[in-house]
């Protein structure tokens, strides 16, 4: 038996209404391949980071425990995108259908072509690391530190948590 993997994949749409577009992508990573979907995050509301003329995100982070390896759940990640007929307007930083970004992959330190883990920019998201602290509580990142320290330091800037009463 291939040994299980502790992921966190970040979940992100500002196009062809957010919310949904969220809940159905989160739907998709309940039936990821040798993979189980522990839980996720409510869904967040926050301003766009970097460039302003385009809609606010919604942001979401998933807790999964997984036998893929990481380029292998990369795939999978983009073939979801790709499903839910992703499409980008702008450049780099515009709006997008949906962005499913590996986050953490277990203790892994990844620099590839293709990935980045940690996840660049993680440690100063507040879309990424207040819902991360709903799904992961005492994180330890690697090579960055506690989640607590880096929350510490990471104003919510107007982040808002939708449907907390749920
Ligand atoms: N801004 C927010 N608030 N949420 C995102 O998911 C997001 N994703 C991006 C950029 C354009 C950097 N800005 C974002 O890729």
């Amino acid at each position: 038996l291939s040994k299980r993997i502790v992921a966190y994949i970040g979940l992100g749409s500002n196009l062809d209404h957010p919310a949904t577009q969220i809940s159905s992508a989160l739907q998709a990573l309940v039936k990821l391949p040798e993979s189980t979907l522990i839980n996720h995050s409510h869904l967040y509301q926050s301003r766009p980071m970097g460039p302003q003329d385009q809609p606010d995100y919604i942001n979401s982070v998933a807790h999964i425990e997984t036998a893929l390896s990481a380029e292998q759940l990369l795939d999978q990640l983009q073939a979801i995108e790709q499903q839910q007929g992703r499409v980008r307007k702008g450049a780099q930083w515009g709006a997008r259908t949906l962005d499913l970004d590996l986050l953490l992959y277990g203790d892994s330190q990844i620099a590839t072509e293709r990935l980045t883990v940690p996840h660049p920019g993680l440690h100063q998201r507040a879309f990424v690391l207040y819902p991360l602290q709903e799904v992961a509580a005492s994180l330890e990142i690697v090579g960055l530190g506690p989640l607590e320290q880096l929350l510490s330091t990471c104003p919510r800037d107007g982040l808002m948590c939708l449907d907390e009463a749920e």
